[in-house]
């Protein structure tokens, strides 16, 4: 082979040269360009030329060279980008990784689990019930007459089919079932979905959420059902909440009472939200009626208890000032993006 071909076979080889790791880029370097590489000796072969092709031939060496050169840088790129270490785009593996969006709890999750914890705290368990109910549960041993009007048509959502039974109108029906099958002492709360027939407005909605609380044991007093729900409020609204009893009446409780809470909006000295009173409405409440012990099968003269239900809209209306309860439904990210908790983020 003269000098032309054996330059020809070289270019040819640093063209098929193929990557496969550093070090195969390392074994390339050597073969063409290291002391006794093929671009070396040809490199070399310079010195025999004859002086007047020496211009030409140089000129074609260099080509060689920087080609040898350039396929080397290559297949080391190559190698650093499959191992990830390229000189290319500095890569910061210590930078946190980017999270998507998280989204926030919907502020009724979040109120709900904050009424949960309270009560959780002093010795309240959670329990559930069904949301379709009979009649037995949901109206007959909570003392509702057959012509009470909260069974009316007008109120309740009846499920059609046998056994009269109805979307639940509120959670006392899970505290019948829970007095039913178990024994006093009883301290438990039932969150909940609860069902009305009502006209939607900025004050109503036919769904709505419940936390109903109940509390038998020996001698259970209208005093500590005051000062339970004076610690639910300082819990919730602040130390500085005062709360106060208005005469009521629930067919479940007697006494009953509805509660209202100092207005924390204007702190007590009046404003839209308490229409001037300095007070705001926030459940009712009462001593378990006798014959609703009687219903369940506890025995009223061994055993008294009290009650409370609030919705948990309310509370929640109240917490974050939201001026219409339809926003809570209507699922408007600029209104949900506001609430966050991060004591209670999933
Ligand atoms: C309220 C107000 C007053 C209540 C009563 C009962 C039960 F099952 F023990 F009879 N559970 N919840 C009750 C009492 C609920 O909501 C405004």
């Amino acid at each position: 082979m003269n000098l032309n071909e054996r330059v020809e076979a070289v270019e040819a080889e640093i063209a098929a040269a193929q990557g496969g790791g550093a070090e195969a880029a390392e074994a390339f370097r050597i073969a063409m360009l290291g002391r006794n590489g093929k671009v070396t000796a040809l490199l070399e072969e310079l010195k025999q030329v004859p002086p007047e092709e020496k211009r030409l031939w140089g000129q074609r060496m260099n080509q060689l060279k920087n080609a040898a050169r350039t396929r080397w840088e290559e297949l080391k790129a190559a190698a650093g980008a499959a191992a990830g270490t390229s000189a290319g785009p500095a890569v910061d593996r210590t930078r946190p990784a980017l999270t998507g969006p998280a989204g926030s709890l919907h502020p009724i999750s979040l109120v709900r689990q904050r009424i949960i914890h309270v009560f959780e705290r002093i010795g309240y368990t959670v329990s559930q019930g069904p949301e379709v109910e009979d009649d037995r549960h949901n109206f007959g041993a909570l003392n509702f007459p057959p012509d009470h009007p909260a069974r009316d048509m007008q109120d309740t959502f009846f499920v059609e089919g046998p056994g009269g039974m109805a979307l639940r109108t509120h959670t006392s029906s899970v505290q019948v079932r829970v007095m039913e099958s178990g024994k006093p002492p009883i301290r438990t709360i039932s969150p909940g979905r609860v069902y009305r027939n009502e006209a939607i407005s900025a004050r109503a909605h036919c769904m709505f959420h419940q936390v109903e609380g109940l509390y038998v044991d020996k001698g259970v007093s209208f005093a500590e059902l005051k000062g339970t729900l004076h610690h639910f409020a300082k819990s919730l609204f602040g130390p500085e909440v005062k709360i106060r009893m208005r005469p009521s009446y629930f067919p479940f409780t007697e006494p009953s009472a509805e509660v209202d809470m100092s207005c924390t909006i204007c702190g007590g000295k009046g404003c839209a939200v308490c229409k001037h009173s300095g007070w705001v409405e926030i459940m009712g409440c009462g001593m378990v009626d006798p014959a609703v012990l009687t219903n369940c099968g506890i025995d009223p003269e061994a055993f008294s208890g009290f009650a409370f239900g609030m919705g948990v809209e309310r509370i929640a209306q109240l917490l974050y000032r939201v001026p219409d309860l339809r926003l809570y439904w209507e699922n408007d990210v600029r209104f949900l993006e506001q609430f966050s908790d991060g004591a209670f983020r999933a």
